[in-house]
């Protein structure tokens, strides 16, 4: 443990509470599915263990801080000694592994720690749910991890093919779950989902970084010709659709989970340029993602089918949301494009020439 932040649970667990260990919960999808688990199951007991890493912003939580059934510990997945301590403390019912290297630019620059986090990291919790019968563990996996696909949508069985260090290690950690299916019958579900936007996304991703730099009069960097495809889902339908897997999924299966709405990236930075009333003259074509996959989209039938999951959230009123809220939360934005991130920003953006 580098420190020690966390308190006990104010409230007694009675015995049948959920206690539910969430990974990573100080991140985008993690702080808004530990929202969503307040706002639904206010009895349940939440467990956030997070490294706090650049991406993990303890004011995502801050709604949290006084919740008498919520308790923040501070860990690396990737070392055995803070996972084993989470455990022991603990004892959770049900682990749910949002933590993660989550962002494809940074893994070109450094992959070794996202081999470390996503990798290292999933067998030690997969390690320690097994050894204290975890009665699920869910693994928040991608749908990356197919690789690119010209046409069509892929299924829970297409062959997975990674294209990046992210992806790979996504798609290595993924693997390691399902063989603890197969090996030791270990209760399991992974979800794969495709591009989430909404409140909280560190404004490295698309969206949120779109929206920051246009908000700030800065260019929007546009990979390549812009001309890719990717499919956004509204963050709220996320949490939705992993709720519905930890109380109805069925043991050791997969989920694909999609938004049926497809963007190309020019399409969409033009759109959110709109909706924030700034020029098209902002948008500034530079040099492509190495290995840039082309498109992704995932086929979710089984989810629609089995656990009667849809997206709920209209993309144009979610998206408009979206940018009002960065609007209203500039602080929160302020706060973090400093420091470690124009770092980042530099050693990304730096010198990309634009294309011809
Ligand atoms: P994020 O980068 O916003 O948050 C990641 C969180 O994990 C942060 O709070 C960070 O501090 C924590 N973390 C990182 N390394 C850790 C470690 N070693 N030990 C403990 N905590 C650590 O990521 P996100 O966008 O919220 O993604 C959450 C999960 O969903 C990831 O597993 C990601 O692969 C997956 N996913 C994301 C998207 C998306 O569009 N954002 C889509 C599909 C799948
Ligand atoms: O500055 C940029 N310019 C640009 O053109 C950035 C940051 C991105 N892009 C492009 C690359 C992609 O085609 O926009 C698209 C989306 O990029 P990201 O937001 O980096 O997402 P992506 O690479 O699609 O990966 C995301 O979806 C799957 C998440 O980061 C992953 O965590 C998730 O697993």
């Amino acid at each position: 443990m580098q420190e020690n932040t966390f308190n006990f649970f104010k409230n007694e667990k009675k015995i049948d509470d959920k206690m539910i260990l969430i990974t990573g919960g100080a991140g985008f999808i993690g702080s808004n599915f530990i929202r969503f688990m307040r706002n639904k199951y206010p009895n349940y007991k939440i467990i956030n263990f997070d490294k706090l890493t650049y991406a993990g912003n303890l004011n995502n939580v801050s709604l949290m801080e006084d919740n008498p059934d919520y308790v923040f510990m501070k860990g690396d997945v990737a070392n055995q000694k803070d996972v084993k301590n989470v455990f022991e403390e603990f004892n959770p019912d049900y682990v749910i592994h949002f933590a993660a290297e989550s962002h494809v630019d940074r893994s070109i620059l450094n992959p070794d720690v996202f081999l470390q986090t996503n990798i290292i990291g999933t067998q030690y919790l997969l390690n320690f749910s097994r050894l204290n019968n975890v009665k699920k563990f869910i693994f928040i996996s991608t749908d990356e991890v197919y690789g690119s696909i010209d046409k069509d949508h892929c299924t829970e069985e297409s062959p997975i093919c990674p294209n990046n260090y992210y992806s790979v290690s996504k798609a290595a950690a993924d693997n390691l779950v399902k063989v603890s299916y197969q090996t030791h019958g270990q209760r399991i579900n992974i979800v794969r989902c495709c591009n989430n936007y909404g409140q909280f996304q560190f404004p490295e991703k698309f969206i949120p970084l779109m929206i920051s730099n246009a908000i700030n009069n800065k260019d929007l960097p546009i990979y390549g010709d812009g001309n890719y495809f990717r499919d956004w889902l509204h963050v709220d339908d996320n949490c939705r659709a992993i709720d519905l897997v930890l109380h109805k999924g069925r043991i050791g299966e997969i989920y694909n989970v999609g938004g049926n709405n497809e963007w190309r990236n020019i399409d969409l930075a033009e759109y959110l340029l709109e909706l924030i009333g700034k020029p098209k003259s902002l948008l500034s074509y530079i040099m492509d993602r190495p290995s840039h996959d082309y498109r992704y989209a995932v086929n979710f039938n089984k989810i629609r089918s089995e656990l009667c999951w849809h997206p709920l959230i209209d993309f144009k009123i979610g998206i408009k949301q979206t940018v009002d809220w960065y609007l209203s939360h500039q602080d929160w934005l302020n706060e973090i494009i400093s420091g470690e991130y124009l770092k980042y920003y530099d050693l990304n953006y730096k010198n990309r020439d634009a294309q011809e």
